[in-house]
């Protein structure tokens, strides 16, 4: 008898054919999540989530058979590790491949809440632009300001590569300095008080929730631009929405959110926020080659080999 696979949500690009002789295959063509996930995974050997799936103390007890997470995504905060680790379950992920693709989106919505691009397509399809006047609309500059990545790691370091196209001065946090050309890294608190731009690129932790708090937001210059690609934990939305509210910060661009797929009315309401549902690593191409790399990882560890993105 084969072990069982069991694929939580489609991996779009990805060729299950070669797990077929390895694996019992569960799921895969659509979301199965709650109890439905349960069911599908009762006996599983194997598991691929992605970051809307908690991996948790009571979903490990219900799958008794489970010895490996394979998560379809970078981040790993949907995942008990230490649950995992004290079950001898591998967890595996796919780092790499969606750097370019989540660096890509960053951008996106830096220059679409500076120059307030999807405000500007709703007021055209409403019909609302009816005259010509040289003050109307006018957004943020983008070339020459001051850009803060809080995070450099892979996706921080690619939005860093896409801003010196656009003459950003680039200012980071992190643990260590890493060389890149023209780049100052700063403590959070001394980046917030002077960039124009912020981008969120830090991994989900406990160090890491909330790490852009009420007094951080009070902290950032005013008329900033927030962007978050990361996780929507990293910051006080309720803050963030009032900041934004008031005109304090000129404008967000936001990714992710706290309790996706919900999005704060809050936001929703407001013309100065750019919202996108979790595209960072949308591309066909990217979400293929995450696929390719959770099969393969699947692959190698039916087979006895070592996993290549072992998380725990
Ligand atoms: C999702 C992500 O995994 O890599 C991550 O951490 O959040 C994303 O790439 C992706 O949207 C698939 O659901």
């Amino acid at each position: 008898m084969k072990p069982v696979l069991c694929i939580a949500r489609p991996l779009p690009g990805g060729d299950l054919r070669p797990l077929e002789a390895l694996f019992e295959i569960r799921g895969g063509s659509a979301p199965l999540s709650g109890a439905a996930l349960v069911d599908a995974a009762r006996d599983a050997r194997a598991l691929v989530v992605t970051y809307i799936d908690r991996v948790d103390v009571p979903l490990l007890s219900a799958l008794p058979a489970l010895s490996h997470v394979a998560s379809y995504g970078v981040g790993v905060n949907h995942i008990d590790l230490d649950a995992c680790r004290a079950r001898g379950v591998l967890v595996t992920n796919t780092p790499g491949v969606l750097t370019d693709a989540t660096a890509d989106h960053a951008m996106a919505l830096l220059l679409a809440s500076a120059r307030r691009v999807a405000e500007g397509d709703r007021i055209v399809r409403a019909g609302g632009w009816t005259a010509l006047d040289p003050a109307w609309m006018l957004g943020t500059q983008v070339t020459g300001k001051t850009l803060g990545i809080v995070g450099f790691g892979r996706i921080g370091q690619a939005v860093a590569r896409r801003a010196a196209g656009f003459d950003l001065k680039i200012l980071y946090t992190g643990p260590r300095e890493v060389p890149f050309p023209g780049a100052r890294r700063l403590p959070l608190d001394d980046l917030l008080a002077v960039a124009d731009f912020v981008s969120l690129n830090v991994p989900l932790t406990n160090e890491t929730e909330n790490l852009l708090s009420a007094g951080r937001i009070a902290r950032m210059k005013p008329g900033a631009i927030l962007v978050n690609t990361a996780r929507g934990s990293v910051v006080d939305d309720v803050a963030l929405a009032s900041a934004l509210e008031s005109g304090r910060l000129a404008a967000a661009g936001l990714d992710v959110f706290r309790d996706e797929p919900r999005v704060p009315e809050r936001f929703r309401r407001l013309p100065n926020v750019v919202l996108t549902p979790h595209l960072g690593s949308g591309t066909r191409e990217t979400r293929a080659a995450m696929a390719r790399m959770v099969l393969d990882e699947l692959q190698r560890v039916a087979r006895g080999e070592p996993p290549r993105h072992r998380v725990v």
